[in-house]
C-alpha cells in the first residue's frame, strides 16, 4: 500500500482527486474524512494542507504527495519532485503600487517588501544583487502596500485580477509553478514499484488530454 498526500480543499484539490479518478483509481471521499482508502489499487489517500505535504512526504509520513512547485521550493524540498502535472498553473511575482515609477529590480534596493514566499524571493532577490527588507505575512499579501506595510508585494499571480483589485502593478515574474508528483527519496522496492505503475498512468492521463 502506497500513502498519497493530496490538498483538503484549496485550488488544488479538485484537480488533484479528478487525476487519480482518470488514472482508473476508484475511491470515496467523504468532506469530513482526512483520509480514503481506493478499491482497486493498493493506494491510501491522505487530505492535508498544502504547506505540510512536502514536509511529511521528506519524513516519510507520506510516501508520495500533490502540491505546488511554489510550496515544495519554498519549503526547501525540490529534489522530492518527480513529475510536473501540468495543472495549477501560477507564477510568483513582484508588484508595487499602480503609480510607484519603477523601471528594474534594482529600484528595490533598500525597500520593504512583504511575502508569504521569503526563502524564493530572497533568492531571487540575491541573485540580482538587491538587498531589501522582506516581511513574512502568510496571507492577504496584496493589501500590505495600500496601507503603508511595504513598499512592494510578491505573491502568486494567475489572472492578476487581484493585484488589478488592490491598485497593484505586477513588474517582475520571480517564479513560475505547476502542481507536481512528489516523492519520499527511500521508498523500498515494492513502493517504488507502485510509484512507477502511477506516474505511468499520470503520464497516459496527460498525452489522452492534448
Ligand atoms: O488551506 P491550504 O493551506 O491547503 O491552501 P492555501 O490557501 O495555502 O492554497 P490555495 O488553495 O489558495 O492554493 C494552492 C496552490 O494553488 C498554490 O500553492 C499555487 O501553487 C496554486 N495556485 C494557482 C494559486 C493560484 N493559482 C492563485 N491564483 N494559489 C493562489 N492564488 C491566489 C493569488 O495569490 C491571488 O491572491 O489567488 C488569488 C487570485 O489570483 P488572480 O491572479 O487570479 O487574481
Ligand atoms: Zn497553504
Amino acid at each position: 500500500m502506497i500513502r498519497l498526500a493530496i490538498q483538503k480543499s484549496g485550488r488544488l484539490s479538485e484537480d488533484s482527486l479528478n487525476l487519480i479518478r482518470e488514472c482508473g483509481i476508484s475511491f470515496v471521499s467523504s468532506t469530513y474524512k482526512l483520509k480514503t482508502e481506493a478499491t482497486n489499487f493498493p493506494l491510501e489517500i491522505l487530505f492535508l494542507r498544502d504547506d505540510d505535504i512536502p514536509g511529511y512526504v521528506q519524513d516519510g509520513v507520506a510516501d508520495l504527495g500533490i502540491v505546488g512547485q511554489n510550496v515544495l521550493v519554498e519549503a526547501g524540498f525540490p529534489a522530492l519532485e518527480v513529475e510536473t502535472l501540468g495543472f495549477s498553473k501560477c507564477r510568483l511575482s513582484l508588484a508595487v503600487l499602480r503609480n510607484e515609477a519603477y523601471s528594474s529590480v534594482a529600484d528595490l534596493q533598500g525597500k520593504n517588501i512583504a511575502t508569504s514566499y521569503p526563502q524564493i524571493l530572497g533568492r531571487y532577490l540575491a541573485g540580482e544583487g538587491v538587498q531589501a527588507h522582506l516581511h513574512t505575512i502568510s496571507g492577504s499579501v496584496e493589501i500590505a502596500p495600500s496601507i503603508g506595510l511595504a513598499d512592494a508585494i510578491c505573491d502568486i499571480v494567475s489572472s492578476g485580477s487581484t493585484l488589478l483589485g488592490n491598485g497593484l502593478r505586477e513588474v517582475e515574474t520571480v517564479f513560475r509553478s505547476e502542481a507536481v508528483l512528489i516523492a519520499n527519496q527511500s521508498l523500498p522496492a515494492e513502493k517504488q514499484e507502485l510509484l512507477a505503475q502511477l506516474q505511468f498512468r499520470m503520464q497516459a492521463v496527460r498525452r489522452a488530454r492534448r
